[in-house]
């Protein structure tokens, strides 16, 4: 049983989530109509609510809450759009005591669904999108995780151009990590994520995978998002080179999950949470068993 519910602070909400002594499962619940690999399945509040509550019950530690989608080429979403699609869903399940997490790039949007009772902002822009991010975030002492990325969904193809992918992005993250302490973000609350799929090629986001270690080298817990994500259609394409479609791709995220958990990742972002909690609960016995030799 958790030990802090709705009415503890971020900061204690997030110190216990590791409590769980294993790498943690986060939900995905796109409340989007054009989310690449379930735009428009949870776009009524109702639906998207009673969706995070099964992957609750399935075993999902945080339900990451979105309401712009940020594939390739995507539309930017006016906040208040964005608010009016998440707002409802984060307040119901913040009340049930649910951890929540909020997918946005927008300081106001975060702001606003932090009074509504999330826990954690996931800013895949890591600070870059929004000028006023870093101050919201600091101001509210909320648990932060700062994503790599090169620029928005419009122009972030071409933007996937590196020598050596894992240095680079270790570099950048290393960078907005420094900007978000100097404006008051307490390190402590911050967690990291490779950004797959963001102004990365395949190739790129296998070496980021390989690579973990050398980004939990800047000391901060690792999220990682890889699930349904094009490079795993990719790597499952049939006899005539057709990639496996997003939904033939769970199979595979919860593969990723197992080898990132046993890597020693904080947690791992996913649509389909079954396959994923077993993935992180193996990778956790094994790694008892071998500090129990
Ligand atoms: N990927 C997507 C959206 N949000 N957040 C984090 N922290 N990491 C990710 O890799 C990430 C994210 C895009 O995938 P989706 O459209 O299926 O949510």
């Amino acid at each position: 049983m958790a030990a802090t519910g709705p009415g503890d602070s971020p900061r204690a909400r997030f110190a216990d989530l590791g409590a769980a002594g294993r790498t943690l499962v986060m939900g995905i619940v796109n409340v989007t109509p054009d989310s690449f690999s379930d735009g428009g399945r949870w776009l009524q509040p109702e639906v998207a609510v009673a969706h995070a509550r099964l992957l609750r019950a399935q075993g999902a530690d945080v339900l990451d809450i979105g309401g712009e989608s940020t594939r390739p080429g995507s539309e930017r979403v006016p906040v208040d759009v964005e608010l009016e699609r998440v707002l409802p869903v984060v307040r119901e399940l913040a009340a049930e005591g649910a951890v929540v997490s909020v997918d946005t790039v927008h300081a106001e949007t975060a702001d606003a669904c932090l009074s509504a009772g999330a826990v954690i902002v996931n800013d895949v822009s890591g600070g870059l999108a929004d000028p006023d991010m870093f101050a919201v975030v600091a101001r509210r002492e909320a648990p932060y995780v700062l994503g790599h990325w090169r620029g928005d969904p419009a122009t972030m193809n071409e933007r996937a151009v590196y020598d050596d992918v894992v240095t680079e992005a270790r570099e950048e993250l290393a960078r907005q990590l420094t900007a978000a302490r100097s404006a008051g973000v307490d390190p402590g609350l911050v967690v990291l994520d490779p950004g797959l799929g963001f102004a990365k090629e395949g190739q790129h986001n296998w070496e980021l995978l390989a690579g973990l270690e050398e980004l939990q080298g800047l000391g901060h817990p690792v999220l990682v998002g890889a699930s349904r994500k094009r490079f795993l259609g990719t790597l499952l394409a049939d006899p005539d080179g057709a990639p496996a479609p997003p939904l033939a791709r769970d199979r595979a995220t919860a593969a990723v999950s197992a080898l990132v958990a046993a890597a020693g990742a904080w947690g791992v972002r996913v649509h389909e949470v079954l396959g994923s909690v077993d993935a992180v609960r193996v990778a956790a016995a094994l790694s008892r068993a071998r500090r129990s030799r």
